[in-house]
């Protein structure tokens, strides 16, 4: 049932004040200030703005949303969050990237953090996860090393937002227990299209405990409505420079144009009695729980619908905790999550200060009364006259466990204690061998580019050549493609043989949205003075009814006149964008082709996309001017059975008047209409086949 105490988004912004109001500018302590020009006290305080960035995940974006549950865990969990199916729970979301500092670019390769913390009505839940299932080490007590090692190098601070380099990839090689994690963090889900399009997980391994006290361990899942999708390297590599806050702008795109990212929460359980049943530890942090093995459950969803107000404030102050947990979920022994619960925490003090707690983004919305006193910067004003416990007045006592009080689980424990590890936590390879063998054939073919280019740039032989003999203790073809590009010795025959099993979940590609959808996909429409008015204008309103987000772009941003006298403004002038920024593209006819013909940008941007795996359309008179820019005489052209409209991988083309091209019925497979075969092409987000069949860079997988 929904009570008077319930949490509402509302209650997240009880101190924000409004700037853009007619009050008058005062000092901070309210004296009105009658000149900004002659006045030095201002430089004081600015010299005062900043604080430490986060030592990793530094640099990140966030937003708010609520959670949704759909089905009741009460066989599992008195957690109301995970039991109440009425309640809408606010939660604060930041992603991130890992290595970088707060000033890098967004689309480097990296782990992306997903860290969710929920205001429930019995106090904050914090799942600080990543995109990525598993992590590069078991025990916290190596995360000094491991970050230090992929951090920019001591001597020179270089490189930035990079794995790149010497030192990252001599620890991967000396520190076999990471070689799982790196095969993830080669794949694409390190360079994620959007944050949208990434799934998240809780990593650690954590319990839920039920009315009747008992445990069964449990991982979170976060699975995103649009499908999992990547950028191509090179454009990722383009973006970086082209748009560093491209995945910070495009959270915000999309939930500013109401078309907010969801997700499903689901959950793996393993219940106490079989916590040894499996070939690998199920507290072993850089083990996933196969699919197959143990199913997800999804119970419920999360949407993400406001931005925040102030970017310090929220994003940069919210602080996270994986010991911020809510009675009825529980911690287990892994090692990784026992160190995280220190860490968090004791990272907050440094960085914010005794009372970062009371920051408005990290205090719960429910009420809350505790002891604590003191401390730089506490600002709540606690009236009464005591602080201990017991006190006389039986003020603020502890609840017990039937007033919703924590308790932690009572766990057996047994044998000796000592610093060794298991065999289980020993065996380091055959998670990597059942996800590389997981991977669908172009993935595959990304993550030998990727070793490939990331090896490329160590410079030590000896750092490239112990990884490329490590990778054929994972697949032999692949160790011998990356030694062959980074100049590593070729090996002969594999230093592990390969089990050759294979598990769902692993490969990105199984996560497509239920149906197609092209809704927030970034398109753009190339036009110049000359341009079929109303073959735009019908494609335009076609895509928005999909609600893709459509930009005209102009050769000039001053309204471009159509053939017919009609004007458009255009979003953005030729050379201030690049077809990195959008996911498809499509150039009506009219006489604007000669002059597109002539504009290197337009020449280029249509190649870039074609070689980015884009899908390209073009009617009437822009149908040669594609074909010569992407030279498809040299690929097959191929007709759409009973359509006079082209499909030759993702490049749509077709004659015929805007009426009849632009009508989106069936956006599916069999869609045999101009508009619908594009718009079922840029759902499909890419055209892998192109790259697989060396149409790109001339290399066939
Ligand atoms: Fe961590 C930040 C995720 C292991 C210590 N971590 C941080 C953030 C995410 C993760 C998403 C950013 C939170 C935000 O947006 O503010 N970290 C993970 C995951 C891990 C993991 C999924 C493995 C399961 N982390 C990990 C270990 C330690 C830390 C083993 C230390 C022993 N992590 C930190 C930190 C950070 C942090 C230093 C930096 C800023 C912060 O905490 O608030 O304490």
């Amino acid at each position: 049932m929904t009570t008077k105490q319930d949490t509402k988004q509302a209650d997240l912004q009880k101190d924000t004040v409004e700037i853009n109001s007619a009050q008058p500018l005062t000092t901070d302590y309210g004296i009105k200030v009658n000149n900004t020009d002659n006045w030095l006290r201002a430089i004081m305080r600015f010299d005062h703005e900043r604080i430490p960035e986060r030592v990793v995940h530094a640099r990140g974006t966030a937003a708010f949303g609520t959670f949704k549950l759909h089905k009741s865990l009460s066989d599992l969990t008195t957690a109301g969050v995970l039991i109440d199916t009425s309640r809408e729970t606010p939660v604060f979301v930041r992603f991130s990237t890992v290595q970088g500092s707060k000033g890098s670019a967004d689309t480097v390769r990296d782990v992306r953090g997903f860290a969710v913390k929920m205001y429930t009505s019995e106090g904050n839940w914090d799942i600080v996860g990543n995109n990525i299932p598993v992590f590069f080490i078991q025990d916290a007590m190596k995360f000094p090393d491991v970050i230090h090692a992929v951090k920019p190098e001591p001597q020179t601070e270089v490189p930035q937002a990079q794995t790149a380099h010497n030192n990252f990839w001599d620890f991967m090689y000396l520190h076999t227990e990471s070689t799982h994690m790196q095969q993830w963090a080669m794949s694409d889900r390190a360079i994620p299209r959007s944050f949208r399009m990434m799934q998240g997980f809780g990593v650690n391994t954590f319990s839920l405990v039920n009315a009747n006290g008992k445990r069964h361990f449990v991982k979170f899942i976060w699975t995103p409505e649009l499908g999992v999708h990547s950028l191509v390297w090179d454009e990722a590599l383009k973006i970086g420079g082209q748009d560093p806050d491209f995945h910070r702008k495009d959270l915000m795109e999309a939930i500013d144009n109401g078309v907010y990212p969801k997700w499903k929460f689901g959950i793996q359980v393993v219940p106490e009695e079989k916590q040894d049943k499996f070939a690998f530890d199920i507290l072993d942090a850089t083990k996933v729980w196969p699919e197959d093995q143990v199913p997800i459950q999804y119970v419920g969803e999360m949407e993400l619908n406001r931005n925040v107000d102030e970017f310090f404030t929220q994003t940069e102050q919210v602080a996270f905790c994986t010991s911020h947990i809510v009675p009825g979920i529980d911690f287990t022994d892994d090692p990784l999550l026992q160190g995280r619960n220190f860490s968090y925490f004791d990272t907050q003090l440094s960085r914010l200060g005794p009372n970062w707690e009371e920051l408005p983004i990290n205090r719960p919305v429910c009420p809350f009364m505790n002891m604590n006193r003191d401390g730089a910067m506490r600002h709540r004003i606690t009236k009464g006259n005591v602080n201990y416990w017991p006190n006389r007045f039986q003020a603020n006592p502890p609840a017990p466990l039937s007033q919703g009080g924590f308790i932690s689980y009572p766990a057996t424990q047994q044998g000796i204690k000592d610093r060794q590890v298991s065999d289980k936590f020993k065996e380091h390879f055959n998670q990597a061998q059942l996800f590389y063998n997981s991977l669908s054939d172009i993935e595959k073919l990304h993550v030998s580019k990727a070793y490939s280019f990331e090896l490329d740039h160590c410079d030590d032989p000896t750092v490239y050549k112990r990884m490329t003999e490590r990778l054929s203790y994972i697949d032999l073809p692949l160790a011998q493609k990356v030694a062959k590009n980074v100049g590593g010795d070729t090996p002969k025959k594999p230093a592990k043989d390969n089990h050759g099993q294979k598990a769902k979940g692993l490969s990105q590609l199984e996560f497509q949205p239920s149906t197609p959808t092209i809704a927030s996909r970034r398109i753009a429409i190339l036009i110049a003075d000359g341009f079929d008015h109303s073959a735009f204008s019908a494609m335009k309103d076609a895509l928005q009814k999909q609600k893709a987000f459509v930009f005209p772009i102009g050769t000039h941003r001053q309204p471009v006149t159509a053939e017919t006298g009609e004007k458009v403004t255009p979003a953005h002038h030729l050379p201030g964008m690049r077809s990195t920024l959008f996911d498809a593209t499509f150039v009506p006819g009219g006489k604007h082709i000669e002059s597109l013909s002539k504009n290197g940008i337009a020449k280029h941007w249509i190649t870039e996309s074609f070689a980015h795996l884009k899908a390209v359309g073009s009617v009437n008179e822009a149908v040669d001017f594609i074909h010569l820019q992407i030279n498809l005489d040299k690929v097959k052209v191929a007709s759409i059975d009973g359509s006079k409209v082209q499909d030759s991988y993702g490049v749509v083309t077709a004659f015929g008047s805007p009426d009849e091209l632009m009508k989106v019925q069936n956006a599916g497979e069999s869609a045999k209409g101009f508009a619908e075969r594009f718009v079922c092409r840029v759902s499909k987000h890419r055209c892998w086949e192109r790259e697989l069949e060396g149409l790109v860079d001339g290399v066939p997988a």
